[in-house]
């Protein structure tokens, strides 16, 4: 790892009086869940649909079966730990110098972590609800069943997680609105930035320092300081003071 990227993101952090982090599927790569456009990701797998459609709305509708079978298979991972990323953000929240974490990951781990401002905009697999009768449910009740999981008044258990061809949750969009645009330094980190609208959200940022820290391919963000490193190696280098 170059020592000068390290030492020039601790200044950054250092000065920082409040920080926001935008993050994607690389962000938890590192606590062993793949990400989608990574080599080894989901989208280089083969399954019976394409992954975008195996995670749609129009699947969970018409062949839920399917559905709850990709989810299970390849989206659950319920033995996955915050990494060193989940853990800095956390701290740094307790430091009073984070504005909030905003994700697009579905897992959970910041939560995990001990982050409370966590903006997920594509929900989280660890609430779940009935579409027959609006009960909660959390993980476990996912685990406990096989196949297509069933409320007790008989309706089909459908997971908060924002599917391919379902809209975002306007508050949670307004508060990780707010958090970008109060921001003095930004962290993009984990993220191909290509999935829309929420790799958009970034525009709002109007602070001095944007940092990328990501591994791959991805779309370009003009004038920022990137490192090109594992975001979990790199955060746990980072020192919060
Ligand atoms: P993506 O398109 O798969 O991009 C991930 C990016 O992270 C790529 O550019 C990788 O090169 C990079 N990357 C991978 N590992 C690391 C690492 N350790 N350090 C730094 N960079 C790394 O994922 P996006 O988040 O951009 O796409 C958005 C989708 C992916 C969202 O809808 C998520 O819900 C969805 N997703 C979430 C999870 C999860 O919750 N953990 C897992 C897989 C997919």
């Amino acid at each position: 790892m170059d020592k000068s990227d390290i030492e020039k993101l601790q200044e950054i952090i250092d000065r920082s009086k409040s920080v926001v982090f935008f993050g994607g599927a690389g962000v938890s790569t590192e606590s062993g869940i793949p990400d989608f456009r990574s080599k080894d990701g989901l989208y280089s797998q083969k399954y019976k649909y394409p992954p975008e459609y195996m995670l749609s709305h129009d699947c969970f509708m018409d062949k839920t079966a399917d559905f709850y079978e990709f989810y299970r298979d390849k989206i659950l991972a319920y033995e996955a730990k915050p990494n060193a990323a989940h853990l800095f953000l956390a701290e740094l929240e307790k430091a009073g110098r984070l504005s909030g974490v905003v994700t697009q990951n579905i897992d959970g781990l910041h939560d995990d972590a001990g982050s409370k401002r966590v903006y997920e905009l594509h929900g989280s697999v660890r609430r779940n609800y009935c579409t027959r009768c609006g009960a909660f449910y959390g993980l476990e009740a996912i685990k406990a069943q096989k196949g297509i999981p069933h409320c007790s008044c008989g309706g089909v258990i459908k997971p908060d997680v924002v599917l391919y061809g379902e809209g975002l949750d306007d508050d949670v969009v307004s508060g990780a609105v707010r958090a970008i645009a109060s921001a003095d330094t930004m962290i993009v980190a984990g993220t191909s930035l290509t999935v829309y609208p929420a790799a958009g959200l970034i525009r709002y940022f109007r602070g001095r320092d944007l940092v990328v820290i990501n591994l791959g391919e991805m779309n370009e963000i003009p004038g920022a300081f990137y490192i090109h490193q594992k975001v979990g190696e790199t955060l746990g280098q980072i020192k919060i003071r």
